[in-house]
């Protein structure tokens, strides 16, 4: 390079301070504090092609500490991004801008995964990390890119970093490099008022190579990173950098972290940068050399589309389709002759059990599909014959057992996702979707597709008692836009549901299946996906206009058929809607809403669950039988009746409000 590193590095200082001072809001601290190490990176390390940041097999670069969001942007626009123009960089924060505070994927170019929460961006590098490793033992060197990561202090301090860099450690990912921003400041002030952790030992602890280095010395950065990649393990590299390199009066300070350095502090700042140049302008010299740093990564995007078109055409197409996220031709027959077989065969089982069934089905016809299980494979039931497990540097299969780390793998999944090539799904008990909420909320924002089998989904499962049983665990789902939370009560129901979570390309998915065992309620195998619409009448009124429509969701429209039928004893005609996706429902126009929920005088709602939602279906005058607080240790049957979710409960409130 004819341009100094310095010179190179200032060029990201410059962009990022005077955007944020134009904003007048954002965190210069960041940029400034890991200009050198970014530069390092983008300028020798990473594979990478501004021409197009989205080439399959390019390395992803993830800014974990999505605060310091103008790093990645001035990235962007010195290497030659086209969509990351000057005039974006001057609209840093502003409405409509490709640069919102924090990175938002899918809506900047270049932009790997959302970050922001701190922590997610670290975990979620995890599973990309861990996708890129699975593609290669599936499709060979066409695979063939590693995972850096820019995590902080705020990163690394908080608990799903533990998860994640566990689930690194002892897969042995060791593609996956860690830049660490040690500048030893968070908000409050240094570190030190909260946090003594030894970084260095708790990843060596974890099954990292670890490493210390001046995280303003471009040329040691470079050589750990030589090492990091000969490394049989992930690596760290803690990198001691200055917060605010530069700010006069506020480097090494948490002034500089998150507010614009002002007038002042900028042009004392340039001084000391040497660097004399008006806002947002970059010299000549140095703007080539970081364009020609941005196409470093074409020749090796070349020779990459060259070998993937001499690739065998099967395996040319099918890699295609799997980074496409088209599911494969075969998917709808597969569905269908599996609800042919069930239809046939009616049976009594649990959900999490139907489940299993339909992974069974059609885990041959998707290998995109990979399952898992936070430590309770044997009651989630998503490990099936087509889905190996994976082992530490055997990437050839199927299965993940994360360990006890929900969050961790909730956040790994997602990367799956976002690195592309598979539909990754992940498992654990209903009531612990609190401690995935944060990444699923992400997913949800990110809009990818990413599964949860959700089991023991109410005070179903009895004995564990109420700090196992969901209660207000399906409403707060449904809370979270964009996210689909699938109840449903039977074999086909399931089958629909999961047909539904694979097909929403677009969204991630909860399936909230039971411990305990469930009648079969469908009958026949419609040819039409009938959770599509998120509700539909399954029982309809007998002899007449229905006078009490009866809602409910998985485990309890069972229950619902059975009051519908002691009251049509009573003489009173109920109809059973059943809703295995109120997400769904409330997707659908009003007409298509107002014909399912039709006119019946007496509306009544049934989950084992808090009421929170049902209002939008039974009206707020409508009746609720559910859960009012928290469940209780006991047989499920017991629960069932100590808590009034029973057939006699709901033929009573119906008839009491029918007589009216
Ligand atoms: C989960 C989460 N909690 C809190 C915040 C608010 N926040 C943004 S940055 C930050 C900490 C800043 O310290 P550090 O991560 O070391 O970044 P630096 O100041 O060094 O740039 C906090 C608490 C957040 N973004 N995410
Ligand atoms: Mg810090």
């Amino acid at each position: 390079m004819t341009v100094p590193h310095t010179a190179m590095a200032n060029a990201v200082r410059a962009l990022a301070m005077d955007a944020v001072q134009k904003a007048n809001s954002g965190h210069p601290g960041l940029p400034l504090g890991a200009a050198d190490i970014a530069t390092a990176l983008f300028t020798q390390v990473l594979k990478y092609d501004a021409a197009d940041p989205a080439w399959p097999d390019r390395d992803r670069f993830v800014l974990s500490a999505g605060h310091g969001s103008m790093l990645l942007y001035a990235l962007l626009h010195l290497t030659g991004e086209k969509s990351m123009t000057l005039e974006q960089l001057k609209n840093f924060r502003q409405f409509g801008s490709l640069t919102p505070g924090h990175p938002e994927v899918g809506h900047t170019p270049g932009v790997e995964t959302t970050t922001g929460p701190l922590g997610q961006g670290i975990a979620t590098a995890v599973g990309m990390a861990l996708a890129e490793r699975m593609l290669n033992a599936e499709f060979g060197d066409i695979v063939d890119h590693r995972t850096y990561v820019l995590a902080s202090d705020g990163d690394l301090m908080e608990g799903i970093s533990q998860e994640a860099i566990a689930i690194a450690g002892h897969l042995k990912l060791n593609r996956m490099i860690v830049l660490f921003d040690d500048n030893g400041i968070s908000i409050d002030g240094p570190l030190s008022i909260a946090d003594s952790v030894d970084q260095f030992k708790r990843f060596e602890a974890c099954g990292w190579s670890a490493e210390r280095v001046d995280g303003h010395d471009a040329n040691a950065i470079l050589a750990a990173v030589e090492r990091a990649k000969k490394s049989d393990r992930p690596s760290l590299i803690a990198c001691k950098t200055v917060i605010g390199f530069g700010a006069p009066t506020r480097a090494g300070t948490a002034k500089s972290h998150g507010e614009p350095l002002g007038a002042d502090e900028i042009a004392g700042t340039r001084k000391a940068l040497g660097w004399s140049h008006e806002p947002f302008v970059i010299p000549a010299d140095i703007a080539a050399a970081w364009k020609a740093a941005g196409a470093r990564g074409a020749a090796q995007r070349a020779a990459w589309q060259q070998k993937l078109a001499a690739l065998d055409p099967a395996k040319h197409a099918e890699l295609q389709r799997r980074l496409s996220g088209k599911l494969p031709d075969g998917f709808a027959a597969a569905v269908s002759a599996f609800k042919k077989q069930l239809a046939e065969k009616p049976a009594e089982v649990a959900t999490r059990k139907a489940s299993e069934a339909v992974i069974a089905a059609l885990a041959p016809h998707v290998p995109e599909l990979v399952t898992g299980s936070a430590d309770l494979t044997g009651s989630n039931n998503t490990k099936v014959a087509a889905t190996p497990a994976i082992s530490p540097g055997n990437y050839a299969g199927r299965f993940i057992h994360w360990g006890i780390r929900e969050h961790g793998m909730a956040a790994a999944l997602n990367g799956m996702a976002l690195h592309g090539g598979y539909i990754p799904s992940g498992a654990t008990f209903l009531v612990f979707t609190d401690y995935c909420r944060p990444s699923l909320r992400l997913a949800a924002l990110m809009g990818v597709r990413h599964i949860e089998v959700m089991t023991h989904d109410s005070i179903g499962l009895g004995e564990d008692g109420p700090t196992h049983q969901p209660v207000e665990h399906l409403a707060a789902l449904r809370a979270i836009p964009n996210l689909l939370t699938f109840r449903p009560c039977d074999q086909i129901e399931t089958l629909e549901c999961w047909q539904l979570a694979l097909e929403a390309q677009g969204s991630p998915s909860v399936l909230a299946l039971t411990r305990q065992n469930l009648p079969p309620l469908r009958t026949g195998a419609s040819a039409e996906n009938l959770c599509a619409t998120g509700a539909y009448e399954l029982l309809p009124a007998e002899g007449g206009a229905a006078q009490v429509s009866i809602f409910a969701s998985g485990s309890e429209v069972s229950i619902a058929a059975d009051a519908r039928k002691l009251l049509a004893e009573k003489g009173v005609r109920a109809r059973v809607v059943s809703v295995p996706c109120m997400d769904l429902f409330l997707q659908c126009d009003e007409a298509a809403r107002a014909k399912v929920i039709g006119d019946a005088p007496v509306k009544i709602g049934v989950e084992a669950a808090i009421r929170q939602g049902w209002d939008a279906i039974i009206g707020h005058d409508g009746i609720f039988i559910g859960m009012n607080g928290f469940g209780a240790s006991a047989p499920y049957k017991k629960l069932y009746d100590y808590f009034g979710i029973t057939p006699q409960k709901i033929a009573e409130a119906a008839l009491a409000r029918h007589n009216r």
